[in-house]
């Protein structure tokens, strides 16, 4: 958190940190916990984002809400952001239904971007999950876990960038090259679950 978001989240500012520490270190064991299961570990990488000031207040006025810190901590659902990229894709649905099962928190939507990408070819597995804030008279907060494998990754990182390049020409193009893209890779990670299913079966 730089300085202008500390001062945007003011008193939520320590708790927020807080809650993010804890919920790496949550989702950490989860992960390590499938390692020693499977002998394989499921997660690439790992990470976790406090939203940025500009984001919240985009989000919130985009949403016809004032750009309040209260606001964001009340009706946004990723002012917390964790991130767990797989090897597989099999290894999104071993993740999920862990975290399903935790205690620690409530599991209050799941969104499988997998199963019904996005038009523009976006994948991703995110869930929101309710955890308790007990802080400034909030009880709790949502929290959003996006799940996603490499190539997935891959994709979105470029595609994020490539969005915030203004003037594009030829934008029809542009967007229909990148949904092929998208598709392609989904492709190459099906064939890669399959290699690994055949792999771990013996062939
Ligand atoms: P950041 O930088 O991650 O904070 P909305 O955000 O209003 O469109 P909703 O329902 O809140 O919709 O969330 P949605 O669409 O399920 O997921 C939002 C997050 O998923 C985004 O966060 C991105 O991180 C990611 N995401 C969703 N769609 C796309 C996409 O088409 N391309 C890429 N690269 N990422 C996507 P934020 O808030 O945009 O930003």
């Amino acid at each position: 958190m730089n300085e202008t978001d500390m001062l945007f989240y003011g008193s939520y500012a320590p708790r927020l940190k807080e809650i993010t520490r804890e919920l790496l270190k949550k989702v950490r064991m989860i992960l390590d916990g499938i390692s020693s299961d499977t002998e394989t570990a499921p997660a690439e990488h790992l990470k976790a984002r406090i939203k940025s000031t500009d984001s919240v207040r985009d989000k919130l006025l985009r949403n016809g809400y004032e750009a309040t810190a209260e606001n964001g901590m009340h009706k946004l659902s990723d002012i917390i952001g964790l991130r767990v990229v797989t090897h597989f894709v099999g290894d999104i649905y071993t993740v999920l239904e862990q975290m399903q099962q935790d205690p620690s928190w409530r599991v209050v939507l799941i969104k499988d971007y997998i199963a019904n990408p996005k038009p523009n070819g976006y994948r991703s597995l995110h869930i929101i999950l309710a955890i308790p804030f007990n802080c400034e008279g909030i009880d709790n907060i949502m929290v959003e876990v996006q799940l996603r494998t490499i190539a997935m990754d891959c994709w979105a990182s470029l595609e994020h960038q490539l969005k915030y390049k203004k003037n594009i020409k030829n934008a029809n193009l542009i967007v229909d090259e990148l949904k092929r893209c998208a598709d392609e890779m989904a492709s190459t990670d099906l064939t890669m679950q399959t290699i690994r299913d055949l792999i771990q079966r013996g062939n």
